[in-house]
């Protein structure tokens, strides 16, 4: 085989390769979100946002807070009751601290829509932040356990 058959083969199995660490993602329409199909943990969500080339979702402002909203909710009409979506906020660099960081960042949450009574780091055991859907039908965060699997919003520009 020429050298560059080679290459065009080697291409294209990286390009299937690559093909199949793609996470399942359904753009917002703004094109900045991408709401997973598929479930993971906190560290995963992290990875598979930066396979695709994004970055597991901070939200930094009202008006991302309210972006991410209308992004889960046009990923998902049928989005119910208490289904959640990891972001990158976590206060694992100190557990210590009830003081939540975004990971994509480096930077503080200071803008928050915590639960009532959240973050409340419930077993000592929850250290990463999910947004999820409240009973009264409004969005909250929480903190829970990082190794559940929720789905996740990566974005793709911080
Ligand atoms: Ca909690």
């Amino acid at each position: 085989m020429r050298l560059i058959e080679s290459c065009a083969l080697l291409a294209l199995l990286c390009s299937y390769a690559l093909a199949d660490f793609q996470p399942k993602l359904a753009a917002s329409s703004n094109g900045k979100y991408y709401v997973s199909l598929d479930k993971a943990n906190f560290f995963q969500a992290f990875l598979n946002c930066r396979s695709a080339g994004l970055q597991l979702a901070s939200i930094r402002s009202q008006k991302e807070e309210k972006d991410i909203e209308e992004a889960i909710k046009g990923a998902n009409p049928g989005v119910t009751y208490l289904n959640g979506f990891w972001t990158s906020g976590t206060n694992l660099a100190n557990i210590a601290s009830s003081q939540y960081y975004w990971l994509s960042t480096g930077g503080m949450a200071i803008y928050t829509k915590w639960l009532a009574g959240e973050p409340n780091n419930q077993l000592n055991n929850e250290h990463c932040l999910e947004i999820f859907l409240g009973e009264d039908k409004k969005f909250v965060w929480n903190d829970s356990v990082c190794t559940v699997n929720y789905r996740y919003v990566c974005q793709d520009t911080i």
